[in-house]
């Protein structure tokens, strides 16, 4: 078949160089950090840290020996293992109430995550979300804490569970049993009740949707995020899980600036950070090489209460340089990322003909239905262009406006004209993914990005065909104060390019 040259009547496309994952970025060019902890906007009072004058990260013999983080299916079955987890959290919780400004009280570690996440309270360059630093600034948050437990405890080898909510098996999705306890420390009352929780994680969270949109991107822009764009990993599965703890309206969970006050918040995050080592394991896989990316810095307090400096190149090989292993669990999405990339759609190349070198992006407009505020169209065309083989092509929903206050899940579909909340999508063919917002996160529109290459070979679409996109507001969090905006809709045959 010959190379489809595109009509386009009316529409305007715009050819980009690189399709960005995210807005206009927020951040400086240059690498970041270290943030000065005595420089606290008093508008973030609630969020400052205790300022101190941090030292660099002291680098770990690599002697010292491994800590292995197993799955909460696994400790559940380890009594003595429970119990230290409980004095610990216990112990936190005990010098929140005698020693108030200590940086390793439960307050402090919420303070902690709110400091950098919710409110611009040591600057808008220091806001962990929505961008690439939200695994690596993650990841370091996770560490000091693990360290301060393993104080707590008086075992230097305690090392964190992770909540495996990745798992297809039904259990997996519930809240772990031992945080469900209301005589252990581990407990909030400010969650949804259990059965909401696992239902909410269990309907949204499934091993295909996984595998679409980690398991089977080779690209570190999708998964990790960019500079000013957030990654997958980020805005799927981990923003769901915090909306489906928490009630969203109460300090919990579901509002960044408490979420650190809840103990299943390392348990999950754990288990974010656990998927994107197991991601960056899979062939052909790395994180971002951009000196602004790995020469980034930021402060924690370590287990003896004291200030420290850390690089994101320091923590990108974890076994090596923090000494620590994830327990292995194998999930369908990981398996099936294993067997390798599936076979390629169609992509009515000639075969002999030139590689093609350029990726372009064709644009559409998103319009809001007139009989329903929440849900946008838009007519999609492809991209004026032959794509090479093994193309990855994607979707992006630019520039979503959206409430600060507000948590916001959308749903999107491929040739689907009825689309509406109640639209099937488990099992739906048409149905390409969800994406995420938590409360309480920086007030800016955010750019979602959808892997489609195994809908458009699910729906027998080839590259060089058009479609219509239908883009659905979730209600399940109750009535929006704004309609849904979306600047454009973006498809791009291959982004890698
Ligand atoms: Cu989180």
């Amino acid at each position: 078949m010959m190379r489809t040259i595109v009509m386009v009547v009316a529409m305007v496309i715009f050819l980009c160089g690189r399709s960005s994952n995210g807005p206009v970025s927020l951040v400086s060019a240059d690498p970041i950090g270290p943030p000065n902890l005595s420089n606290c906007n008093p508008s973030g009072s609630e969020c400052c840290l205790p300022s101190s004058t941090p030292s660099t990260f002291i680098a770990l013999n690599s002697s010292t020996p491994l800590r292995t983080r197993r799955a909460l299916q696994t400790v559940l079955q380890d009594a003595p293992y429970l119990a230290r987890l409980n004095a610990a959290y216990a112990t936190l919780r005990r010098l929140e109430r005698d020693a108030p400004n200590d940086p390793r009280g439960l307050e402090q570690q919420r303070k902690l995550h709110c400091a950098f996440c919710s409110e611009l309270v040591y600057g808008s360059e220091y806001n962990m979300h929505g961008n690439w630093f939200f695994l690596p600034w993650h990841r370091m948050l996770l560490y000091y804490h693990e360290r301060i437990l393993a104080w707590a405890t008086g075992d230097a080898s305690f090392a964190l569970p992770f909540w495996n909510w990745d798992s297809d098996a039904a259990a997996q999705k519930a809240l772990p049993s031992s945080y469900a306890d209301t005589t252990s420390a581990l407990y909030s009352a400010r969650r949804r009740a259990a059965a909401d929780i696992q239902s909410m994680i269990q309907s949204e969270i499934t091993g295909d949707q996984l595998f679409m949109n980690f398991g089977d991107v080779p690209e570190s822009d999708s998964v990790i995020g960019t500079a000013g764009g957030n990654g997958n990993l980020e805005t799927y599965g981990h923003n769901q899980v915090h909306n489906a703890v928490g009630p969203n309206g109460s300090p919990d969970m579901g509002n960044l600036a408490w979420a650190g006050y809840d103990p299943v918040f390392y348990a999950h995050h754990a288990n974010v950070d656990r998927m994107w080592s197991v991601w960056r394991q899979l062939p052909g896989r790395s994180d971002p090489t951009s000196a602004d990316f790995r020469d980034s810095r930021f402060v924690f307090y370590d287990e003896n209460a004291t200030a420290r400096i850390i690089a994101v190149s320091f923590v990108l090989d974890h076994a090596t340089n923090l000494r620590y292993v994830y327990e292995n669990v194998p999930n369908t999405w990981t398996t099936r990322a294993e067997l390798g990339p599936s076979r390629t759609v169609a992509h009515n190349d000639v075969p002999g003909g030139p590689p093609l070198t350029v990726p372009q992006t064709y644009r559409a407009s998103a319009t809001v239905s007139a009989e329903d505020p929440n849900v946008a169209t838009a007519f999609v065309q492809s991209p004026d262009t032959t794509p090479r083989r093994g193309a990855i092509p994607e979707l992006t929903l630019r520039n979503v406006a959206h409430s600060k206050g507000e948590p916001l899940a959308l749903y999107v579909f491929i040739n689907q004209p009825d689309a509406g909340v109640n639209t099937p999508r488990a099992g739906n063919p048409r149905y390409i993914g969800a994406r995420f917002l938590v409360a309480g996160g920086m007030s800016m529109p955010v750019s979602f990005t959808f892997p489609i290459r195994i809908c458009l070979e699910g729906l027998n679409l080839s590259l060089s065909r058009n479609f219509t996109v239908q883009v659905v507001r979730g209600v399940e969090f109750g009535a929006t104060k704004r309609p849904l905006s979306i600047q454009s809709i973006d498809y791009v045959h291959d982004p890698q390019v």
